[in-house]
């Protein structure tokens, strides 16, 4: 089987990640140009001011895009860049710098698919409550807005969150991300349901505007199995989906938040304020969604917690479900499994998991356009003779595409898959020595641009539309 030619095989990136040029051309700070200054929070001290430069280099990266034979890049847009202090003027240079890059992808028929959030806050927003106050609601709508009107006849496929529970667990119950607070449920659940509520609001916008694209939201996926067939731990899994998968996937897909969680939130007092009108235009708008973009990258292994500790450990990247953490209500932990197979920084490869969460999002969310937005190796690289042999992760994308076409025969509607990432980029905490890409960036050398083997190995699979996988 060959994928159709209407799938889209596409790379992905983040404006943090990449751009650099943190201070240039009237953009406004963010919340991690503050927060990754702050020492002792990122891995040595790494932050985005230069990351790999793509603010001035996106041409040569693009090009090279093309050359892999790339049908779509994921980039997102720096909300600072463009609305400097979250909800005031316009930069017309921001606007300037995205202009230029959504036409250079044109240019080649890349297919811009653009994120406009991934995670890069306004400092200004951030420090008046951030993402807990409604503020922010509001003044991402108007930040959403100026996107649509001012790109929207050329980009036709949006996203507009990545990774809530992401930014939203680490922001406000692990401390790892900004604004770095800790073990704060009420503010934890008070921001995911603003995020979910600028979504919905986002989402009836954009279709009031018939632009006539598509729109979504990307979600982490980790779907969370027990370890074994004992009852408690059973019932430890069924708990973490339906906290962190079901929380985050029912209000976008069926328009409200599952009963489960909601019914225990309010015993324990941590209640968002939400308003009718609020739950009203996430019902109303469930519908509305094109699709949903799924990041995988690995299962978690639950099983009940029995010790008394609550407090999930402040660890980098805990969230993504990598073995070793105790849920923040304390009812459930992760681990690792006898004959698992674990990246450099202890995340499992699991293909099998992959296609067994696929099919649970298609027995619970039906027939639902599926883009798999991101998923990839993270690892240190060899290299052998100045090539950059980057062998597991041909492998790891191998296995994971392998996946996808099963699950597109088996009748589940995915219809894109990005690969994260599609160069190699600065990890939000663990510095340059974890890369992604296909294209090698050298750090020592004038971040100059080197195709890894899996550039190619990429490229054969486009030009042959994945016949041979
Ligand atoms: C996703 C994020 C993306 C990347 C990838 C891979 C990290 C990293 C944690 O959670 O959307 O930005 O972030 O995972 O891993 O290393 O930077």
């Amino acid at each position: 089987m060959k994928f159709a030619k209407d799938f889209l095989f596409g790379g992905a990136s983040a404006a943090y990640q990449v751009e650099g040029a943190w201070n240039e051309d009237g953009k406004g700070i963010s919340n991690w140009d503050v927060f990754s200054k702050i020492p002792g929070k990122t891995f040595e001290n790494t932050n985005g001011d230069v990351a790999i430069d793509h603010y001035h280099r996106y041409k040569e990266d693009i090009k090279l895009m093309a050359e892999m034979g790339l049908e779509s890049y994921r980039f997102s847009i720096s909300w600072p860049r463009i609305i400097p202090d979250g909800d005031g003027k316009i930069n017309p240079k921001g606007i300037e710098f995205y202009n230029n890059l959504i036409n250079e992808c044109l240019k080649y028929g890349i297919v811009p698919f653009a994120t406009l959030y991934h995670w890069d806050l306004p400092q200004t927003l951030e420090e008046d409550g951030g993402w807990t106050n409604k503020r922010t609601v509001k003044a991402f709508v108007k930040y959403a807005d100026t996107c649509f009107k001012a790109f929207g006849d050329r980009v036709k496929h949006w996203i507009t969150f990545n990774e809530t529970i992401v930014f939203c667990s680490l922001g406000y119950l692990t401390g790892g991300h900004p604004p770095a607070i800790e073990n704060n449920p009420i503010k934890y659940f008070q921001a995911t349901h603003n995020v979910i509520t600028a979504h919905a609001k986002t989402v009836s916008h954009y279709k009031e505007l018939r632009q006539f694209g598509e729109i979504g939201i990307t979600h982490s996926f980790t779907p969370n199995f027990s370890v074994d067939n004992k009852e408690e731990n059973i019932f430890a899994a069924y708990h973490a989906n339906q906290y962190n998968v079901a929380w985050f996937f029912d209000p976008v897909l069926k328009g409200t938040y599952p009963e489960y969680v909601v019914k225990q939130i309010k015993e324990k007092g941590w209640t968002p304020n939400w308003t009718d009108e609020e739950l009203e235009i996430i019902k109303s708008s469930a519908e509305k969604n094109d699709f949903i973009g799924v990041n995988y990258y690995q299962p978690a292994r639950v099983i009940k917690n029995d010790n008394q500790q609550v407090k999930m450990e402040n660890s980098r990247e805990n969230s993504a479900g990598a073995p070793g953490n105790v849920s923040f209500d304390g009812v459930w932990k992760t681990v690792r499994i006898d004959n698992g197979k674990y990246t450099k920084w202890g995340w499992e490869i699991a293909p099998d998991a992959f296609l067994d969460g696929l099919r649970i999002i298609k027995n619970n969310y039906g027939d639902i356009k599926i883009y798999i937005t991101e998923n990839g190796l993270g690892d240190a690289d060899p290299i052998i003779d100045e090539e950059i042999v980057d062998v597991p992760r041909i492998k790891y994308i191998e296995a994971h595409l392998r996946v996808v076409k099963k699950a597109i025969e088996e009748g589940i509607n995915i219809k894109g898959y990005y690969a994260w990432s599609v160069i190699d980029l600065l990890s939000w905490l663990n510095g340059y020595k974890k890369q992604y890409g296909f294209i090698y960036v050298d750090q020592k050398n004038n971040l100059n641009r080197k195709k890894k083997l899996s550039f190619y190995w990429y490229k054969h699979i486009i030009e042959t539309r994945g016949e041979d996988l």
